[in-house]
């Protein structure tokens, strides 16, 4: 109960700051270390949704910081709770997503004693987390917190952690609230903006490279507009594909794990690259073999909202310090030249992009996930959410499926495996009138598959399509490749997942032929619950370009 002398408790103060932010959702688990802070959520326009893993819990806030570009919020308990958060908090480093993890800390007069889950977060997130702290004065919670808000979303955005010690939220203070945050842009000059345009008019052969995070939909509709005023062609980075429709004739195609070779091909002969919010990591650089390091031949302009980022790895010839939403604004500003000499460019690439992904190849089994990728793809409304965790399985998702809008994709930069399905968990709680999908491997889903339950729990229906090759299929293929024939620690023998699903109070069926999915993808929706589709896929279709046998056989030719 609130008392009626103006004062509060920490707890209190903590979840009024966040009512002050704007936060609508906590994704948690619940501890003793913070139940204070629990309790004052009551009868605050916060939903809570109670989670039955940390690690999906914090994988749930990174997803809602992707989707919303505000914190993604999570709560855990000391100790444990805290390590299990660790894999959500990875990926909102990686993915350059905001969020804060506040974790119930050990009471302040027990601490260096190693008292019950105790630990040093300061120390355990250090290099994880853009900033970890402990709050020891409830007075000072609405500065630390505000502090927190412009930490994770400013410059590169990523992660905060918070520790919370349990006697301090119940401390009593009487403190001012501090204003709302607001995400601070970063613009670029007009000096920069100048030289761009100089380097335009110069260039033969450009290509655009959008990637990163910091984005919106009005962001992406002003890189569009500036792709057409001068016929660049507009690549994505690795997973990031939302960015740009991909069915625009200036869609050139994505920078991920099996990319289009017509793609990189004409990345490595472009005489311009303009890296727009990306770090061009080791995956959309294809293990960093398209530009060089440190100095590109290509000339090279990099636009991140990070300074940090610019000149980290590749020296670039204009470094522009901004956020892509700033900087797409602001390409209204720079005209493009009289004659375009690349004008064909962009046709070119964009009819190369649909070649690679119009049609499914053929695969081993009876099971084509390429063919019900396509299926699907011309089926659901252009603003479904398509989320997936890490596998071999993923490729055909992101090589078939095509992103037609900002917001409608929630995959790991960071290649966690287990992020499917709480990312579809978050994103259907967010946003209930979406279609939301989750792809996973039978690997992956067992990461996180217990919050499932957290699906069924809120009602909200999600549709998993679990695609089951009784292996971690992707260290399998590596094992073929570097080790032949020599298989350990790959195989899986897993449940039946369907019946997984109706355990749980959802819907399930197997699939185990192509024809069947389209059907049972129909009857989990009419079900209205979350469902599981139980894909029952050849372990030899183990990427769309080739075969575990073909692999395996080609290793060992070499070898002899
Ligand atoms: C949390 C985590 N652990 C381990 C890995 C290493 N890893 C990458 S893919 C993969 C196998 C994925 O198996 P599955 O989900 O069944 O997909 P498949 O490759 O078989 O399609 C593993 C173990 C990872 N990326 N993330
Ligand atoms: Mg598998």
């Amino acid at each position: 109960m609130r008392a009626n002398d103006g004062s509060r408790t920490g707890g209190e103060a903590l979840i009024d700051q966040l009512v002050i932010h704007g936060v609508r959702h906590v994704f948690c688990v619940p501890g003793e270390s913070y139940i204070a802070a629990l309790d004052a959520l009551h009868n605050r326009p916060i939903a809570v949704t109670v989670c039955r893993q940390e690690g999906g819990a914090a994988m749930m806030a990174e997803a809602s910081g992707k989707l919303t570009g505000r914190p993604g919020i999570c709560f855990v308990t000391r100790g444990p709770g805290a390590t299990n958060a660790a894999s959500g908090l990875h990926i909102a480093r990686q993915d350059s997503t905001p969020m804060i993890l506040f974790v119930g800390q050990i009471a302040r007069d027990m601490r260096e004693r190693e008292a019950f889950q105790e630990l040093d977060y300061r120390a355990l997130f250090g290099s994880i987390a853009k900033w970890a702290t402990e709050i020891d004065d409830a007075g000072r919670i609405p500065e630390l917190v505000s502090r927190a808000f412009y930490t994770a979303t400013s410059g590169r955005p990523g992660p905060v952690v918070i520790a919370l010690p349990e006697d301090m939220l119940v401390d009593r203070v009487t403190v001012a609230d501090a204003p709302a945050f607001e995400p601070v842009e970063t613009s670029p000059g007009e000096a920069a903006m100048g030289r761009l345009q100089k380097l335009l008019h110069a260039a033969q052969r450009p290509i655009v490279l959008a990637g990163g995070s910091r984005w919106s939909e009005a962001a992406s509709a002003a890189l569009i507009r500036f792709a057409e005023r001068f016929a660049l062609p507009v690549a994505t980075t690795f997973r990031r594909a939302q960015i740009f429709d991909q069915l625009h004739p200036n869609y050139a195609g994505d920078l991920g794990i099996g990319a289009n070779p017509k793609l990189l091909d004409h990345i490595k002969a472009a005489d311009l690259v303009v890296l727009i919010g990306g770090r061009l990591g080791e995956m959309p650089s294809q293990r960093y073999t398209l530009l060089d390091i440190p100095g590109p031949r290509q000339t090279f302009v990099h636009v991140h909202p990070g300074a940090e980022e610019l000149g980290r790895v590749y020296r670039p010839h204009l470094a522009i310090h901004a956020s892509p939403t700033a900087f797409a604004a602001a390409l209204e500003h720079i005209a493009p030249p009289n004659a375009v000499p690349w004008r064909d460019d962009a046709k070119a690439l964009h009819a190369a992009f649909l070649a690679w992904t119009e049609r499914p190849t053929a695969v081993p089994g009876r099971v084509n996930l390429g063919e019900i990728v396509v299926g699907l793809r011309d089926k659901l409304p252009p603003d479904a959410v398509i989320c997936n965790g890490a596998g071999n399985f993923s490729i055909w998702v992101h090589r078939y499926h095509r992103y037609r809008r900002y917001g409608t994709q929630l995959a790991p930069i960071a290649g966690s495996m287990g992020y499917g399905v709480p990312a579809a968990v978050a994103a259907k709680r967010l946003e209930p009138e979406r279609v939301v999908v989750a792809f996973a491997g039978d690997g992956d889903f067992l990461m996180t598959g217990q919050e499932f339950a957290t699906a069924v729990q809120y009602q909200l229906p999600i549709i998993v399509i679990l695609v089951d090759n009784g292996m971690y299929g992707t260290i399998r293929m590596h094992q073929e490749r570097d080790y032949p024939g020599r298989v350990i620690g790959t195989e899986l023998i897993n449940p039946d997942f369907a019946a997984y699903a109706r355990a749980f109070g959802g819907f399930g069926a197997t699939v185990e032929t192509t024809a069947d999915f389209a059907p049972a993808f129909e009857a989990a929706q009419r079900s209205g619950k979350p469902a599981i589709l139980h894909l029952k896929v050849d372990p030899d279709a183990i990427t769309p370009a080739t075969t575990l046998g073909a692999i395996c056989e080609k290793a060992l030719s070499q070898q002899g």
